[in-house]
């Protein structure tokens, strides 16, 4: 078979999410519905590759949050899949590091690759403010530019009081609060790595940043080890990048996108030269429905 597919999808339903919260880079853990929705992706995932006979993913990429990672384990452990191990990535790889993710693969066993380019955009300082609140103060047209324009970009965070998850003595959560920021230690490797590390985004600085690693990550390893296919855990807004980029959406187009959780989307691309073949949703129904809902967050609440 000569394609290459990406199989995309945005991780299963956050405490945020169910909370109406906006999540952006605040590592909120799934919710039980979440990893139900991880569950249903995996048999959505299976029953696809055998009747069109696809190989399972050959390889894993999640973003540095919590919300993807597991719904990357829920997936692969329901596929009979296990990792190999996980390993932090930026924006390329060179061919020891490539060597280093397969050294012990066996038919059973993918690597998977974090990276903070497939984390959700920046979402300054509407994180963790609800989206019913944003709305109320900013107004439908100015909460929706910032929410879906190309260019609409939420005010900085101030990076001193970031929202993190409050734990007790024995380690669980007792929720999320406004605290100094745990960052430097979550993102030691990427600061050690040079990368320059967002306070606020907007989604074509989503794109910007996520380009390389499709390029020098996902196709450089899929063209060195001929794979047929790749399994992507993002989140809405570096989903809707990955649609942007592949499939040469409009600033105008993408706009109108909206990308629901936990429904994968398989993206068909040409082998060696990466062109677009087409894209769809496994469960399109469902998508649709899902995709509205999230359209309508803030106005109306749907957990
Ligand atoms: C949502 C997206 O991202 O919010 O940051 O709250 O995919 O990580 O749950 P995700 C967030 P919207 O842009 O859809 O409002």
């Amino acid at each position: 078979n000569d394609t290459f597919k990406l199989i995309v999808l945005r991780h299963g339903q956050s405490e945020l999410n169910h909370e109406n919260i906006f999540c952006g880079w605040i590592d909120a853990k799934l919710t039980e519905k979440g990893k139900d929705q991880a569950r249903n992706t995996a048999k959505l995932i299976k029953d696809y590759c055998l009747t069109n006979n696809v190989k399972l993913p050959e390889i894993g990429y999640t973003s540095r949050l919590v919300r993807t990672e597991q719904t990357m384990d829920v997936i692969l452990e329901e596929l009979g899949i296990s990792q190999l191990n996980k390993f932090k990535v930026t924006g390329s790889v060179d061919s020891d590091d490539i060597d280093k993710f397969f050294k012990e693969s066996r038919p059973t066993t993918i690597p998977v690759l974090q990276t903070w380019r497939l984390n959700e955009r920046h979402y300054g300082s509407w994180q963790g403010q609800r989206k019913p609140n944003i709305l109320e103060k900013y107004g439908k047209d100015e909460y929706m530019y910032i929410r879906r324009d190309y260019h609409g970009k939420p005010p900085q965070a101030d990076l001193k009081r970031e929202m993190v998850q409050e734990k007790n003595d024995l380690g669980s959560a007792t929720g999320y609060e406004f605290k100094e920021p745990n960052r430097n230690l979550k993102y030691r490797f990427e600061e050690d790595s040079k990368e320059k590390l967002p306070d606020s985004e907007s989604l074509s600085e989503v794109v910007k940043r996520l380009n390389p690693f499709l390029e020098n990550v996902v196709f450089k390893i899929s063209q060195i080890k001929n794979q047929s296919s790749c399994l992507i855990v993002g989140h809405g807004s570096s989903v809707r990048s990955v649609l942007k980029i592949l499939q040469n959406i409009s600033d105008e187009d993408i706009k109108d996108i909206d990308i629901p959780n936990g429904i994968p989307l398989v993206i068909e691309l040409e082998k060696n030269t990466n062109k677009f073949i087409k894209c769809f949703y496994l469960d399109p129904e469902s998508a649709k429905v899902n995709a509205e809902k999230v359209r309508n967050e803030g106005f109306v609440h749907n957990p």
